[in-house]
């Protein structure tokens, strides 16, 4: 079975938080990769990962990033596959900075932004399941069955703690 996720961040200190999505994904029963590919550190091997992506089978790449987070859009701008993008929490902003640099992009080249942070990469391992789902049953249904298990562990009444 091919690589179906990329999961590519800007740095290893992005990767406590892009972690999350690959929880899910293993979760799930998902295969992807995982890479450190930075757009202002490295931008050659930015080029090559979108480059290649469709070619090597690549379905969803999530990809984060923080502060001046260019990563996300400049990948959209060289692949078609789907982008997802995360914006890593950031302590001189909080990751409004890594928000507000992924999710304004312009007309033609989208990235899909999540929330910023842990709660994002969770959601963006479950949105390219919901992605990969539309043409595989049996991950539908494995995703149906996360989703009704999250469902029901929320008790109906709150307990002092
Ligand atoms: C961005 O700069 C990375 O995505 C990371 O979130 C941020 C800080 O990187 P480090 O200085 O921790 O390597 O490129």
């Amino acid at each position: 079975m091919d690589v179906a996720v990329g999961i590519i961040m800007g740095s290893q200190s992005d990767w406590p938080t892009m972690r999350e999505a690959a929880v899910i994904l293993d979760e799930l029963g998902i295969r992807y990769e995982s890479k450190i590919v930075s757009a202002h550190r490295t931008p050659d091997r930015l080029w090559e990962y979108g480059k290649s992506a469709a070619g090597r089978g690549l379905k969803v790449i999530i990809a984060g990033a923080g502060g001046a987070a260019h990563l996300p859009g400049m990948m959209a701008s060289k692949t078609r596959v789907p982008v997802i993008g995360v914006p890593v929490q950031t302590r001189a902003l909080s990751g409004v900075d890594s928000l507000y640099s992924i999710v304004q992009m312009p007309k033609g080249y989208p990235v899909a932004t999540m929330a910023i942070g842990a709660a994002g990469a969770a959601n963006a391992g479950l949105m390219a399941a919901g992605i990969l789902g539309l043409s595989d049953p049996a991950l539908a249904g494995r995703l149906d069955a996360w989703r009704a298990a999250l469902s029901a562990s929320i008790p109906e009444e709150p307990r002092d703690e």
